[in-house]
């Protein structure tokens, strides 16, 4: 099986995370940048980037490429066996993703990459990554994993996608959205002091630092 992407990419290393945390052996390719080239959407259907080849089939979506690794390899699971503490795990990676990441990027362009936002869009930004934060502040147990006791694909996908969030917001607001989340920034830190967390992160910025002129 081969992941496709590239290191700067926080869905891309939230698939590495479950990759490397299951212990999945696996190959990298990691020159694969998004493209509406009509190549490339043979290969990934929206254009994004991560897609995992497999067994001759390709799957695109971090969520459904983690689920995928989850049912094939349940050797170190990263989703508990109990149905409603599966949900829960669920539930937890889709306020990451959907109420607080997929809000933020609509920052991206100013905060990272020099483009303009209109004040409209960044009002509008703010009021929805609030409600967010309070939704995560509520799930969250960081006990001292995000869902609970035990690592699990909602780790995965808060230590790639919540430090984007908040500096997105520090740039864009002069301030931390995820600042009243208290427990966050230590769990964080704890989280990135595991062997394969902190493998990503100095791969992650190594080729950040390769793609500077
Ligand atoms: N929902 C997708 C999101 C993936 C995604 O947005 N990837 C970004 C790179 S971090 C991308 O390919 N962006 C290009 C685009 O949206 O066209 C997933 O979970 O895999």
């Amino acid at each position: 099986m081969r992941l496709c992407g590239f290191r700067f990419s926080n869905y891309h290393n939230k698939v590495r995370l479950a990759l490397l945390e299951k212990g999945i052996e696996h190959e990298e390719d990691d020159s694969c940048k998004p493209s509406q080239d009509a190549a490339f959407l043979d290969r990934s259907v929206l254009g994004k980037v991560p897609f995992l080849e497999v067994d001759g089939a390709v799957l695109t979506e971090s969520d459904v490429i983690c689920e995928y690794l989850e049912d094939a390899y349940p050797q170190r699971p990263l989703l508990p066996k109990e149905p409603l503490a599966r949900a829960k795990v669920r539930e937890l990676n889709r306020c990451i993703e959907l109420h607080l990441e997929l809000v933020a990027r609509r920052l991206y362009k100013e905060a990272f990459f020099g483009g303009k936002v209109s004040d409209e869009t960044k009002r509008e930004v703010e009021h929805t990554l609030e409600k967010g934060v309070r939704a995560l502040a509520r799930l969250a147990r960081f006990d001292p994993y995000v869902a609970g006791p035990e690592l699990t694909l909602a780790d995965c996908a808060a230590f790639v996608h919540l430090p984007i969030v908040s500096l997105a917001s520090k740039t864009i607001y002069g301030r931390d959205v995820l600042e009243p989340v208290a427990p966050l920034k230590n769990y964080l830190r704890r989280l990135g002091e595991r062997e394969c967390f902190a493998r990503v992160t100095r791969e992650r910025k190594e080729a950040t630092a390769a793609m500077r002129p």
